[in-house]
């Protein structure tokens, strides 16, 4: 894929190769002007269907440029800046409507955040459906060839909304796919477990996990006591526990996710019949995560490091993908697949038993144009379905399709809050729910009641021959109880399957994670309970965090389970597209600038972001030739940055001596097993940081593009993971 270089990546940056800016106007302009034209990224669906009517959703007379300034109700007004005063020193008075109403639209602009999953970035795109499922569902968004409009929403789960992007936490990637048949919501996780078996238990994880009552410490994290607590005394939590810990609970961006609708669904097919699926979102830039130092770094440098990420990447024409599969099992009466039960939300099957069939592709390629419309206001439920897709009896699921819709009744205000332009299906709408707080439509007719003859009749049934939604009719029967089937019980097994699947440098970040999270715990207590959960999952782990606390290495109560192990839980081995990775060129008043112009344009060929980084803003070099700077060595950090090549012996400030800013950018991305390039006499430079020339995941080569291609190739695997020096793990 070729990047736009129109791009702005970042967008508050200048472009190499984009037209020169016109000469900056300071003054602040008096007349109106034409509206800028809005940007290609920036668009919704032009046209929406509400009530079986054709609604324009665009312009909706809300722009702000051009037009003069006025009430909420359109009267024009002169003035903004000075409140109505009874004399130019006196109080103000109250008949001020312009002041009164300014002030008190103010007051109310905020809503609720999300209780969960607070802290998020969305993105416009298309679903493309390849025709594999069609024999398993009727649900035309999986027609071959049927392209469905799509809303995505990333977020973390505990931080608020003005948190981090970067810590470790499970990230939400919910999608609503905008179907001629009605909304359908895939309102799923990156990681394909869940910390509880019922969804009775939501509110005890989330309260444990949050900051604690007293002080609200700590903001976005579970390094603290309430929720290694309770995970400790709560051992179904196991397993997703351990993914937190994994490179997972630290993506390195939202686009090199997979995403998982972790419970099993029914999906039903033409002819009636039924199979059992786990969905799976796989990303084409590869499953790829930080470490746990940038992380700690990004939350502080840039605590959007995965909203820029994402809004820079489309805007850069680098559009995120990701293939939907399914893992498909018979509908067997007791839903279970190869001993494991399906209805059990903290269980995976592993690919290697039931692969995953691709049966479309996503592409995300439209930044919002409001980020309060559409991100905040899109609300999200797993019983917005279509004909096609059924739910099953996974009681996790089942408590959810009531908390979403009740939720957004304290969030958006009210019952209305499918008709926000976000929320609205583009399938026709012909309910008869009326009235309530921030009623959008004019209802016509006087018969909003089913049967009725006033309004003739109107709406009728609709068929499963007219794609009415109908439930899977399925046999009900048992005892009322409080209490989880025998199958539920294992909580340690596939947990220990994901650990004994991870190669050893993703099993030492496993160790040091809890290492790091039980370090934060006060309570002694739980830090012992915390380690025997650890000893009935891997022997080396438990001795490996127990080291780390210093505490003494308990035995295992339950037998540790001997797994057939799953290749494909790591993310080390394989290779993945470079698209869209970002390369620094670091460059400085002695580059070579033609060669700098030249391998910046091959980064772009290759599909790649280069930024040119250099010891202050502007340009370096004049005329013709001179090179804009998007990052100086002050604004700059590694973790912005894939890879870096350096543009010859650059940033020296005297003999020996590199700037030191660069020097400690350099040793982080040595450290972090990032690829270094660089040409010419680069070595020198690189020297001067301490790294060595035959250092793995070093090149320096005399010719620009050789340097290149060698660094474009490590970038597949995303990081040098030979250079992690991995301690041997004491033996089981
Ligand atoms: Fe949930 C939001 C994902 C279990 C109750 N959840 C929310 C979001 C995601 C998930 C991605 C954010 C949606 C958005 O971007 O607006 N939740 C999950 C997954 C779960 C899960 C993958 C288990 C498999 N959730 C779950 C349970 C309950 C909730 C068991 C309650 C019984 N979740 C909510 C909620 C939220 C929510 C309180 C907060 C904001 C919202 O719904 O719209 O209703």
């Amino acid at each position: 894929m070729t990047i736009k270089r129109s791009c702005s990546m970042p967008s508050s940056q200048s472009v190499p190769g984009a037209p020169a800016p016109k000469a900056p106007d300071l003054k602040e302009p008096v007349k109106p002007r034409q509206p800028l034209p809005p940007k290609d990224d920036q668009r919704q669906p032009e046209v929406r269907t509400v009530a079986g009517a054709e609604e324009k959703v665009k312009g909706n007379g809300r722009g702000q440029r051009g037009e003069y300034l006025t009430t909420a109700t359109g009267t024009r007004l002169y003035e903004t800046d000075h409140s109505l005063t009874a004399g130019e020193r006196g109080p103000t008075l109250l008949q001020d409507h312009h002041l009164r109403e300014k002030i008190t639209h103010f007051d109310h602009e905020r809503i609720p955040e999300r209780v969960v999953h607070a802290r998020g970035a969305a993105a416009h795109g298309t679903f493309l459906a390849n025709g594999a499922a069609e024999n398993i569902c009727k649900a035309s968004l999986f027609a071959s060839g049927a392209r469905t409009p799509v809303f995505v929403r990333f977020s973390t789960v505990l931080g608020s909304r003005g948190s981090a992007d970067t810590v470790r936490d499970t990230r939400g990637f919910a999608t609503k796919f905008y179907t001629d048949e009605g909304v359908f919501d895939l309102v799923g996780n990156n990681i394909p477990v869940f910390f509880i078996q019922d969804g009775i238990k939501f509110p005890d994880i989330i309260h444990a996990a949050k900051p604690h009552p007293d002080r609200e410490i700590p903001q976005a994290q579970s390094a603290h006591d309430t929720f290694w607590d309770f995970v400790s005394l709560h051992t179904e939590a196991t397993a997703h526990t351990l993914w937190n810990m994994s490179d997972r609970g630290i993506p390195r961006s939202y686009r090199m996710m997979e995403g998982f609708g972790i419970h099993t669904f029914r999906l039903v097919n033409a002819d009636g019949e039924t199979n059992l699926v786990k969905f799976h979102w796989k990303p084409a830039a590869g499953v790829h995560s930080l470490v746990w130092e940038e992380a700690q770094i990004a939350g502080g440098v840039d605590p959007d490091f995965h909203r820029r990420d994402l809004a820079d990447a489309i805007e850069a024409g680098a559009y995120p993908s990701w293939d939907l599969g399914v893992q498909v099992f018979p509908d067997t009466e007791d839903e279970m697949f190869e001993g494991i039960d399906l209805l059990d939300p903290t269980k995976i099957v592993p690919e290697e038993l039931a692969p995953v069939q691709v049966i479309g592709t996503m592409t995300l390629d439209a930044n919002p144009t409001n980020f309060f419309a559409e991100t905040e206001q899109v609300a999200f439920h797993p019983g917005h379905l279509v004909p096609g897709v059924d739910i099953t009896n996974d009681r996790l699921l089942q408590a959810r399709l009531f908390s979403y819709l009740d939720t957004q009744i304290t969030r958006l205000g009210g019952p209305n809050f499918d008709q926000i332009p976000i929320n609205r299906p583009h399938a026709p709408v012909n309910d008869m729910l009326r009235d309530g707080f921030h009623q959008d439509g004019v209802h016509t007719g006087v018969a909003p009641y089913h049967p009725n003859s006033l309004d003739g009749g109107c709406p009728f049934m609709a068929s499963a021959d007219s794609a009415a939604y109908i439930e899977v009719p399925q046999e009900v029967s048992g005892r009322k109880v409080r209490q989880a089937p025998a199958s539920f019980d294992d909580h340690f097994s596939q947990a220990r399957l994901f650990y004994r699947s991870l190669s050893p440098v993703e099993q030492e970040h496993v160790a040091q994670a809890y290492t790091f999270e039980l370090g934060k715990c006060y309570e002694e207590n739980i830090k012992t309970r915390n380690l025997g959960i650890l000893a009935n999952i891997d022997a080396g782990l438990v001795s490996i965090v127990a080291g780390g606390l210093g505490l003494p290495v308990p035995e295992p109560t339950e037998p540790l389970s001997d797994p057939e192990l799953s290749p494909a839980l790591s993310q080390v081995g394989a290779e993945w597209p470079v698209d869209g990775r970002i390369i620094a060129l670091l460059v400085d008043e002695n580059s070579d600038l033609d060669t700098v112009v030249a391998i910046r344009d091959k980064i772009f060929d290759a599909g790649m972001v280069p930024l040119i980084l250099g010891p202050h803003g502007g340009t370096i070099g004049d005329g013709d030739d001179a090179v804009t700077v998007q990052r100086t060595y002050l604004t700059a950090r590694s973790i912005e940055f894939d890879a870096i090549l350096l543009s010859g012996d650059v940033s020296r400030i005297g003999e020996g001596k590199l700037d030191p800013r660069v020097e400690t950018l350099l040793n982080e991305m040595y450290r972090h097993s990032k690829a270094i390039g660089g040409w010419g006499e680069s070595m020198g430079a690189l020297a001067a940081a301490g790294i060595d020339e035959s250092a793995l995941g070093v090149v320096v080569d005399a010719d620009a593009e050789g340097a290149l291609a060698s660094l474009a190739q490590l970038l597949k695997t995303h990081r040098v993971w030979g250079r992690f020096e991995v301690p041997p793990t004491p033996s089981e």
